[in-house]
């Protein structure tokens, strides 16, 4: 797929004004990509670094079990972004369609999604990660902080990882995104609105008002819950003291 640019003539144009891919066009992009092998191989890559990501993402949650009898992450998925919307985003950016232009540009194509009981575990595990010196941290979007006009929140950082394969090290890019089980749930529902299409846009705006006053609500609550275990944390650790005490 190296220097064949694939030639697009006609798009449609969403309400938006977003340009969106014409399907006809997306269906035969997404066959020229599957039968390409050099697309084949790179999607590998990309398999690869995530198994990598998740692997010491899970060592961490492992350990911290062992060390502090809970496990801060609840559960963590992963995919390969779909080879339509690897073109989708391809167009957007004006680039050609080629493995080169992919790996050079685009940083989500491997995504890795850590979800936290509470938020203080997230900015723990973003930190853990971070510090590991095989690990090159290339941006950080601290949506919790700063959530999105529309409410989203989440942590995501856009790591360089590198994969041992036969010919040698290759840097592979993940997009990490970590986040609440409360922040997942909203995500995923705002994630439906955002690919319901024929909606009507008076619907949706009504939808999107009610999903930003969830949002509030959903951190309000993740801000709550935190304090309730740091309160239990200051108990047990009190208690622990007590029981060195007597020991003496
Ligand atoms: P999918 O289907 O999850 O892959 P960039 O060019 O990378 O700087 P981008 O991609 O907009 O700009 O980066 P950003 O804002 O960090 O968003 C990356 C991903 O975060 C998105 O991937 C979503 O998974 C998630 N995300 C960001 N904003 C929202 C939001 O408002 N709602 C929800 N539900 N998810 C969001 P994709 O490629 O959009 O989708």
């Amino acid at each position: 797929m190296k220097g064949q640019d694939i030639m697009l003539p006609s798009l449609r144009e969403k309400e938006d004004s977003v340009a969106v891919l014409d399907n006809d066009i997306m269906e035969k992009l997404k066959i020229v990509m599957m039968q390409s092998q050099q697309f084949q191989e790179m999607m590998m890559m990309y398999k690869c670094a995530i198994r990598e990501v998740r692997t010491k993402a899970e060592v961490l949650n492992d350990e911290m079990s062992v060390r502090y009898h809970r496990n801060p992450i609840s559960s963590i998925s992963s995919r390969v972004k779909k080879p339509e919307s690897i073109a989708q985003k391809l167009y957007n950016k004006g680039l050609p369609f080629t493995v080169e232009a992919i790996m050079t540009n685009l940083s989500d194509v491997a995504g890795v999604r850590i979800i936290c009981e509470f938020i203080d575990d997230i900015y723990s595990i973003a930190a853990m990660l971070a510090m590991q010196d095989d690990l090159k941290l290339i941006k950080i979007k601290d949506y919790i902080k700063y959530p999105k006009p529309n409410g989203y929140r989440s942590y995501h950082m856009i790591v360089e990882i590198p994969v041992f394969f036969s010919k040698g090290k290759t840097p592979m890019r993940v997009e990490i995104q970590i986040r609440t089980m409360a922040m997942d749930f909203w995500a995923s529902l705002d994630h439906e609105l955002k690919y319901k299409k024929n909606i009507d846009p008076q619907d949706e705006e009504v939808i999107a008002g009610e999903l930003l006053t969830c949002a509030e609500r959903i951190a309000e609550t993740d801000t709550i819950m935190q304090q309730i275990r740091m309160k239990l944390d200051a108990v047990e650790k009190s208690k622990q003291k007590t029981e060195i005490v007597i020991e003496e």
